[in-house]
């Protein structure tokens, strides 16, 4: 019994000292054809310390990068990333027209509904593991032809 009970508070401790929070993670669904998507997330830092994102894998592209919107030359362009810091109790989003993890050579169809799994590499932490289902961006209905 007392084995047991040893057992419930390891588990219990290990889920409040969750000290890296990711939400709402999605992945663009493209038309068909299309070679690049990117990701979208929330990451929320509850550690003691900062959060240093340097890079990005995913097995189901050839590629992955840290992207982030910049104006350069009064033009909206996407530059990689080498390190994203997200500071003790900071959140940091992921979104369409700032931030995302570009994904470059899709090596299979993607499914609206579908989970993948892409991972996130830190500059002193445990790499990140995230899960995240494709959605489809938002087109006008004008555009389908069904
Ligand atoms: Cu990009």
């Amino acid at each position: 019994m007392l084995r047991l009970i040893a057992f419930f508070c390891g588990f219990v401790t290990c889920v409040l000292h969750a000290e890296v929070i990711v939400s709402n993670a999605t992945v663009r669904l493209l038309p068909p054809g299309v070679p690049n998507t990117a990701a979208y997330f929330s990451i929320e830092n509850r550690s003691d310390s900062n959060l240093v994102l340097v890079a990005a894998s995913a097995d189901f592209a050839s590629k992955a990068e840290i992207h982030n919107h910049v104006m350069v030359n009064n033009m909206m362009s996407m530059q990689q990333q080498s390190e994203v810091v997200i500071g003790p109790g900071e959140s940091v989003q992921f979104s369409p027209g700032g931030l995302h993890i570009m994904l470059f050579g899709l090596k299979q169809a993607l499914h609206e509904g579908q989970t993948l799994t892409f991972t996130l590499l830190t500059k002193t932490q445990k790499p990140i593991t995230i899960e995240a289902s494709v959605v489809s961006a938002i087109q006008p209905s004008a555009h389908k032809h069904h």
